[in-house]
């Protein structure tokens, strides 16, 4: 079953008009020409895109028309040798939730089937049957085109895409999600300040906070840094009782709080070299949001940037561990199923310290 929100989108992006226009290609660096993030000069937001014939606000090209990686260029071989050094207690977190944690699961989604076969006196195999988005999940660039450009990230096509997903396919981050893990407890900070928040609720966390939660943390968000946004959702919504849950799950009715969704956000992640940024709520903005604006931040970070968005972390041990101990950043090691074509995936995360 396809998800009411992917729906939503997509019966948008693939109008006859755009399936008859032949995809344009761009140019900049061929493969053979590509270095690493680390080797080559990277626009600055305010520099983008590469071309004028480009939309707005875009990257493409940036790393090669046939990149699928997008801002997981900023992580680096360097990057992830700097990332071992920061484990030091030896302590593992586990950031994605149990399969199935969601019931029902949000946007419409189907529910995770698990079967395992008798076979006396051995239990033989499970059968596992899931909907990559059912829980905690990476949104891979396929998953989401641009509502006005009726492209995904790179220029590619939701025939491209629907087709096989070769050029965007989650295959292409199986050995990719590597590398410095920064938290900012958004949540906690606004605590410590005695702000109301009600993290069930539609509230949205400005850029101005997260600088102050940094700030407050004593971190540095340095260039290739996976980022993960406690926003209190998540242990919020474990609390509630399984009728509480069944309430809130349909579309109409979930309220979420988010990051703002605005050009200032993403021009402060790109300049930053934020390679990834994953958060403990349903969409990373705040929800409800509105599929026919181009300013939400799906449009903005998944299509335009290539920057993954990952949704439904588990952060709050987390971010009570590094309250006592002071240091927010530690190794993340993600691993995404390695499907071929695959939309998006279960991150498979562990922050390590
Ligand atoms: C929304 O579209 C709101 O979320 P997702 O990325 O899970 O589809």
């Amino acid at each position: 079953m396809r998800s009411v929100a992917t729906s939503q989108v997509f019966a948008r992006v693939p109008t006859r008009h755009a399936r008859e226009r032949a995809p344009q290609r761009y140019s900049l660096y061929t493969d053979s020409d590509m270095k690493t993030a680390s080797e080559m000069k990277i626009p600055t937001f305010e520099e983008l895109p590469i071309r004028k014939d480009l939309p707005a606000d875009c990257a493409w090209g940036v790393f090669g028309n046939d990149d699928a990686g997008g801002c997981l260029n900023f992580l680096t071989a360097e990057g992830v040798v700097d990332a071992a050094r920061l484990v030091q207690s030896g302590k593992v977190f586990r950031l994605d939730a149990k399969m199935g944690f969601a019931r029902p699961p949000l946007f419409g989604r189907a529910p995770a089937e698990h079967r395992v076969s008798p076979l006396a006196p051995m239990a033989n195999d499970d059968f596992v049957h899931f909907n990559t988005q059912e829980g905690s999940q990476w949104d891979g660039l396929g998953h989401v085109g641009h509502v006005r450009h009726e492209r995904f990230y790179n220029n590619v096509t939701i025939d491209e895409v629907r087709g096989g997903n070769a050029k965007l396919g989650i295959h292409h981050w199986a050995n990719k999600f590597v590398g410095r893990g920064l938290l900012i407890d958004a949540f906690g900070h606004r605590k410590s300040k005695g702000i109301p928040v009600n993290p069930l609720d539609r509230e949205v966390y400005t850029l101005a906070e997260l600088k102050a939660a940094i700030e407050q943390q004593g971190s540095a968000l340095k260039p290739g840094t996976i980022l993960l946004v406690r926003t209190g959702w998540m242990e919020s919504y474990e609390k509630l009782t399984a009728e509480e849950k069944r309430a809130l799950a349909p579309m109409e009715k979930l309220r979420s709080p988010g990051i703002e969704a605005s050009r200032e956000m993403v021009a402060w992640m790109w300049n930053n070299r934020v390679a990834a940024i994953g958060t403990d709520c349903p969409a990373v903005e705040a929800f409800p949001s509105d599929f026919s604006d181009e300013g939400i931040l799906h449009y903005r970070a998944l299509p335009l940037l290539g920057l993954p968005l990952g949704e439904l972390f588990v952060l709050a041990p987390l971010a009570e561990d590094c309250a006592v101990d002071r240091r927010y950043e530690f190794m993340v090691v993600s691993a995404p199923l390695n499907v071929q074509g695959g939309i998006a995936s279960p991150p498979n995360a562990v922050a390590i310290k």
